[in-house]
């Protein structure tokens, strides 16, 4: 259980005490506090809470967990990730909120010294310490092709949170012909408690949910069939994407740079895997800007935190609608003719729904043009039109 590996430990600082060992003021907690409960609106123990005082108060008296984190084949995005936060700040997250012990990009140390950091840490928090890895393990001939200080990957494994979709499931290393043989943690060490958080990056926010929850209360997160914490997980992208008004109007981009991509139509024809794909991205966005997310600045999301198909199925191709109907033929055609608005009618119920009225058929009218501009069922279509989405001719 993960639970084995971290216990109250009182030769650790609360963080309440490191913050008061490094003048950190209440006040400034308290924002941290806030920005967490925004990052993790619902589903997690610690933001469960009505005010930012209340998970202070909770947060307050947490032992600092130490946490020692281990790079295998990876392209170093995880952490890049998560060096982008800002709302909760990464500075206080490694310094005052857990206690990052080890990390081999962060740390100054290389060679010998990162070694002797290594064995120190499992020493003095052996049975303690939370274990993120990042990567995928390489197990093909004897897994030669990582090691670790002259050892094997393999041999010094631990366990618990893999972070990224690399350390999930094997990730990009494990992409056909997978000449190293990657696989996840959980593939390694099946009987033990670990925690998925897939993505390619994955989202940061997910990591400091887990790391928090189970440091306050020594639990963790409830998980999907995958391990994956339902909290960040349980939805699918398409359903908040803020492409979805166009996918069911039927307005999809036909190729780069066509007009349909240059006003924000929804990508599912080029290949867009979000209505197949859990996770949070379309309403947590990266790098703390606004539509910094794949969608977000117009590439089709490739479903990189889905074990069945981030660097399986090919990029363009369109996934199956499980549980969404394909429009146009299951929703009203847009472009069907308006009735005029009789002056009498609109005289009788009154100006300000004769207004209403007035500006909802503009709008139709308006929304009539552009489906007809372009991908309006029946219009020509542009030279390659892909004839194989829920847009598509039937
Ligand atoms: Fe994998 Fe992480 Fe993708 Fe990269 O290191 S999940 S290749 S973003 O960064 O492991
Ligand atoms: Fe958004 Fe992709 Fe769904 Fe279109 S198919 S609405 S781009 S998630
Ligand atoms: Fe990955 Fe798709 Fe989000 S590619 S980052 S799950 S939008």
């Amino acid at each position: 259980m993960l639970s084995s590996l971290i216990t109250a430990a009182t030769a650790l600082e609360t963080i309440d005490e490191r913050l008061s060992h490094c003048g950190i003021s209440r006040r400034s907690f308290i924002v941290f506090c806030s920005s967490l409960m925004i990052a993790a609106p619902y589903g997690l123990a610690i933001t469960d809470k009505k005010t930012p005082e209340e998970v202070a108060a909770s947060l307050g008296n947490v032992i600092r967990p130490p946490v020692i984190w281990l790079h295998f084949q990876d392209c170093t995005g995880c952490t890049e990730s998560l060096l982008q936060t800002s709302h909760p700040d990464f500075g206080d997250l490694i310094l005052n909120i857990i206690s990052l012990e080890y990390h081999e990009t962060l740390m100054a140390g290389s060679g010998l010294q990162a070694r002797q950091a290594l064995d120190e840490a499992v020493k003095k928090y052996s049975g303690k310490f939370i274990l993120v890895v990042e990567g995928s393990i390489p197990t093909k001939d004897g897994g030669i092709y990582m090691k670790l200080a002259g050892r094997p990957a393999l041999e010094v494994l631990a366990a618990i949170v893999a972070i990224g979709s690399c350390a999930s499931w094997g990730g990009i290393p494990s992409a056909d012909p997978d000449p190293t043989g990657a696989v996840g943690v959980a593939d390694l060490l099946p009987n033990k408690s670990i925690v998925n958080i897939p993505g390619c990056p994955p989202n940061p926010y997910t990591l400091l949910g887990v790391l928090l929850q189970y440091a306050a209360d020594g639990t963790l997160p409830e998980a999907d069939d995958q391990r994956r914490p339902k909290f960040a997980f349980d939805r699918e992208i398409h359903e908040h994407c803020p492409r979805r008004a166009h996918f069911d109007a039927g307005n999809f981009v036909k190729q780069y740079g066509d007009k349909g991509h240059r006003e924000g139509w929804c990508l599912y024809e080029m290949g867009c895997k979000g209505p197949d794909t859990h996770a949070g991205c379309s309403t947590r966005h990266f790098n703390e800007i606004p539509d910094v997310w794949p969608i977000g600045i117009g590439a089709p999301c490739i479903g990189c935190t889905e074990k069945a198909i981030a660097f399986r199925v090919p990029m363009f191709q369109v996934v199956q609608l499980h549980t969404i109907a394909a429009p146009p033929t299951s929703y009203a055609a847009i472009g069907t003719t308006h009735g005029a608005i009789s002056p009498l009618a609109t005289g009788l119920v009154g100006l300000g729904i004769g207004a209403l009225a007035g500006a909802g058929y503009v709008a139709s009218r308006e929304f009539s043009k552009v489906r007809n501009d372009e991908s309006a069922p029946g219009s020509k279509p542009p030279p390659n039109d892909s004839e194989s989405g829920p847009g598509a001719p039937v």
